[in-house]
């Protein structure tokens, strides 16, 4: 491990998790690194929940308020939420146990856009952050941090946390050293200057992380696995949504509104987007860019292929095989990898420079193209907004993607009109399932229903939502976003007490 902490005196700090764990106290802010599955602290969570408990046993109370960059894994959100120790948590979580106790109504969840997680500490907006506890690759002799395979907010938890507790984790891959981007160009309104990054793999900042040593109460040593498992291949349902989305890159490139690099290329994460990833190799792109927040073993396969030129992220999700892949190609993979704060890599004024292609998944979309990404029955968290906000909004093409129906055919994912809203009409130009494909630019709200109920909607429920559609254009109170206001919610209500949307 001494390899990894060159600097000495944080190698002076090294302790065991337990004690660094018992340098947090009862309703700290604990800032932790970690977006989706990786590079999140493995050990002084664990450590933490276990003083939780003996606590809880012993009748006091001991919680905590915990920020990440996204979602992490069972030894930080799974542990935590399982000893109760959270009373606050934010920005995207898909924990099972944190998420049940979320919709139990026993934790408090804020879901915000990931781009705005960083200003709004940097704002004050969530008070002070006690701690910040991030997982890094190594420690520099001159005390500088080499960042894990994610970057998330940890420059921001370092900057603001009044002290820091540093896990060095020895089973990163050495070789991530050199592939971040870490930009320290950032100011408040209104000092702000423009970001300097015009494309996907412009390097703007520095390889490193900086710390003030001072502030560094704890350094852990650990050698442990990110949790990422590889993503089944992609089922009939996905590959044929990836097919009409394909089919509409094409038909934009006939129309000369993409060139044959397209964009530069968002997409979230999931069986989808792995298809349509995997349909572009297929349909013979090559040098495409992706400006997008995970990497994961499908790009590095379509980098391999020269599919992809390069792929700018922030987070690096890779499976024990993609981690394989990686070590045995590093070179290859570094000049085309540039991992960034999650601040920059989701910026709203990069996303609109660069014209990127957002592609998210949905939950359900209604007649006029409000799209609702994170709540069952417009009350029940699923796992929050993440990044597709940030995307949809700025983005040169706005996708939202999802299967026609949910749960065996019980749900529809149209609906009349979306139960909970996170990506409004004006943010949405396109939809798919996989019925077809709704391209929503340039049309009216009448225009777009129709074109929602013929392309996108399941068979079964096409005439159900002509049916609400055409009473809507005859009894609603106004004419240009036609709605039966009591009946407008009544397919989620009949789910709640049924189980099923089916009349
Ligand atoms: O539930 O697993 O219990 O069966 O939702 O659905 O079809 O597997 O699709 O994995 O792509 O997830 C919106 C959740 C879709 C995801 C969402 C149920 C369905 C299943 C998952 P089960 P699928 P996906 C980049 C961008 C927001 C964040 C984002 C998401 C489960 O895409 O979290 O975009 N997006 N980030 O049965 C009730 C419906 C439903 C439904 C599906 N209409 N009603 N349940 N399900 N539709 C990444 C980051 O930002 C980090």
């Amino acid at each position: 491990m001494s390899d990894r902490i060159l600097d000495p005196r944080l190698r002076a700090r090294l302790m065991s998790a337990a004690d660094a764990a018992a340098l947090i106290r009862p309703g700290d802010t604990v800032a932790m690194s970690g977006f989706t599955g990786a590079g999140y602290p493995k050990a002084v969570p664990q450590a933490l929940a276990a003083r939780m408990q003996q606590a809880h046993a012993a009748g006091q109370a001991f919680r905590v308020q915990v920020l990440t960059g996204a979602s992490t894994a069972p030894e930080l959100d799974g542990v935590l939420a399982h000893a109760r120790g959270m009373e606050l948590r934010l920005p995207y979580q898909s924990d099972p146990t944190l998420r049940a106790q979320i919709n139990a109504g026993t934790l408090d969840y804020i879901d915000i856009h990931l781009s705005h997680v960083a200003q709004y500490t940097w704002f004050g907006f969530f008070g002070p952050v006690e701690v910040a506890l991030v997982e890094v690759a190594g420690i520099r002799a001159d005390g500088r941090l080499v960042p894990s395979s994610s970057v998330g907010n940890n420059k921001t938890w370092l900057d603001q946390a009044e002290q820091v507790i540093l896990e060095v984790n020895a089973w990163q891959p050495a070789a991530l050293e050199g592939m971040h981007d870490i930009y320290y160009g950032t100011a408040l309104p209104p000092q702000r200057k423009p970001i300097p990054l015009l494309a996907a793999d412009d390097r703007i900042g520095e390889p490193y992380l900086r710390v003030d040593p001072a502030k560094v109460v704890a350094v852990v040593a650990t050698d442990a696995p990110d949790r990422n498992s590889p993503f089944a291949a992609p089922d009939a349902t996905s590959q044929r949504i990836a097919g009409h989305l394909l089919e509409f890159l094409a038909h934009e490139r006939r129309r000369g509104r993409l060139g044959d690099t397209l964009l530069p290329l968002q997409s979230g994460v999931g069986n989808i987007a792995n298809a349509v990833l995997a349909g572009l190799a297929e349909g013979g792109y090559r040098d495409l860019t992706a400006f997008t927040e995970v990497i994961q073993d499908g790009m590095l396969r379509l980098l391999r292929e020269g599919v992809l030129r390069v792929a700018s992220a922030t987070s690096f999700s890779l499976s024990p095989d993609g981690i394989a892949e990686f070590n045995a190609n590093v070179d290859f993979y570094r000049q085309r990898i540039v991992l960034r704060p999650q601040e920059i890599s989701n910026h709203p004024e990069l996303i609109r420079r660069l014209g990127c292609i957002a592609m998210n998944g949905m939950l359900e979309a209604d007649l006029y193209g409000n799209v609702n990404s994170t709540h069952v029955a417009g009350s029940r968290i699923m796992n929050g907004i993440g990044g597709s906000g940030d995307f949809a909004r700025n983005g040169y093409l706005s996708v939202f993607m999802s299967a026609s129906t949910a749960k065996g055919g019980a749900i529809s994912s149209l609906v009349p009109m979306v139960s909970h809203v996170d990506h409004t009409e004006h943010d949405v130009m396109v939809l798919v399932t996989e019925q077809g494909l709704a391209d929503l630019r340039g049309l009216s709200p009448k225009q777009r229903a129709r074109l929602v109920i013929e392309r996108c909607a399941h068979p079964d429920y096409r005439p159900l939502l002509q049916d609400y559609f055409d009473r809507a254009c005859r009894e609603s109170y106004g004419k240009h976003t036609p709605h039966l206001l009591r009946e407008a919610l009544s397919w989620h209500q009949r789910f709640v007490e049924t189980g099923s949307m089916r009349p």
